[in-house]
């Protein structure tokens, strides 16, 4: 990835925990290492095809004069993400603030904290087998594409199947869609939870009836096994519920464990005789 710098944007701010830094004021240094893909830019000459440096530190200064922050850490998240959500280009932030006159008491020469934030791709498989469920998955994709830095970039046709697991219960509606989010994980896994229990979903019977179910299959390419979320999902090889409608949006997305295509699962699902 090709990458674009700008290195010790200098401030004088009012942020920090003491009392004095926000009476007194001192220097901060901001750094930025942006990814970026600079090829078509530089072969056309056209700034329009590109991030102009001097649009990001005005962005820059007006998150940092918008408030007086206790943390850096604060003042770093919200530089990143007005940055990436302003640039379209920019997939990928790694950000240092540095206080060179923190008043710690001892000579040094600077703190600093450093963090990185980029744009994840994510797919989510929607279910619904109660109640309106074409209404379900909808206002569930509105909720969705209405959460903080997030925005859904890819809607597969809603589609009907015979319940998967547990026999005796409705027909469900499913579809997959594609997001682009800020959020980590776990983040995006509590604020999926809080629109289900919105919606008024209840949880008795395992694979049993739902108003709405929304399941994180991949967030990136990343392998996630904690105690309340696993990524990629499962069971997505074994559910035509779930590759139909991914297959739609993404047939060639590589499962990052299987390594194999989306359209190939299903082709080998579909041969499979003994389906789980
Ligand atoms: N979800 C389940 C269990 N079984 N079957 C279908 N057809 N569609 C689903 O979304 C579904 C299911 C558990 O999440
Ligand atoms: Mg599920
Ligand atoms: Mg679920």
């Amino acid at each position: 990835m090709d990458k674009i710098y700008i290195r010790n944007l200098e401030f004088i701010g009012y942020h920090g925990v003491f009392e004095e830094e926000k009476k007194l004021g001192q220097k901060f240094l901001i750094s930025l290492e942006l990814d970026t893909e600079l090829r078509e830019a530089g072969i056309e000459d056209n700034i329009e095809k590109t991030i102009h440096y001097g649009y990001v530190a005005k962005t820059i200064e007006k998150v940092f004069f918008s408030k007086k922050y206790d943390l850096i850490e604060s003042l770093g998240e919200d530089i990143a993400r007005e940055v990436l959500k302003n640039y379209k280009y920019i997939e990928k932030i790694k950000l240092e603030i540095k206080k060179p006159w923190a008043p710690v008491g001892i000579i040094l020469e600077d703190v600093s904290i450093v963090i990185e934030r980029k744009w994840n791709t994510v797919y989510l498989s929607l279910g619904s087998n109660m109640g309106n469920k074409k209404e379900n998955l909808e206002k569930a994709i509105f909720n969705i594409s209405q959460l903080a830095d997030t925005y859904v970039t890819k809607k597969s046709e809603i589609i009907e199947t015979e319940p998967f697991g547990y026999k005796e219960q409705d027909v469900f509606l499913n579809a997959c869609i594609e997001i682009k989010t800020l959020l980590y994980p776990k983040e995006l896994l509590y604020k999926l939870l809080e629109i289900e229990k919105n919606m008024g979903r209840e949880r008795k019977i395992k694979w049993g009836p739902r108003i709405i179910d929304l399941d994180i299959i991949f967030y990136n390419k990343e392998i996630i096994e904690e105690e309340d979320l696993i990524v990629p999902h499962p069971y997505m090889e074994y559910r035509d519920f779930v590759l139909k409608p991914l297959e739609e949006i993404k047939p060639y997305f590589v499962h990052p464990l299987l390594n194999k295509r989306i359209s190939t699962l299903r082709k080998e699902l579909e041969n499979n005789e003994t389906k789980i």
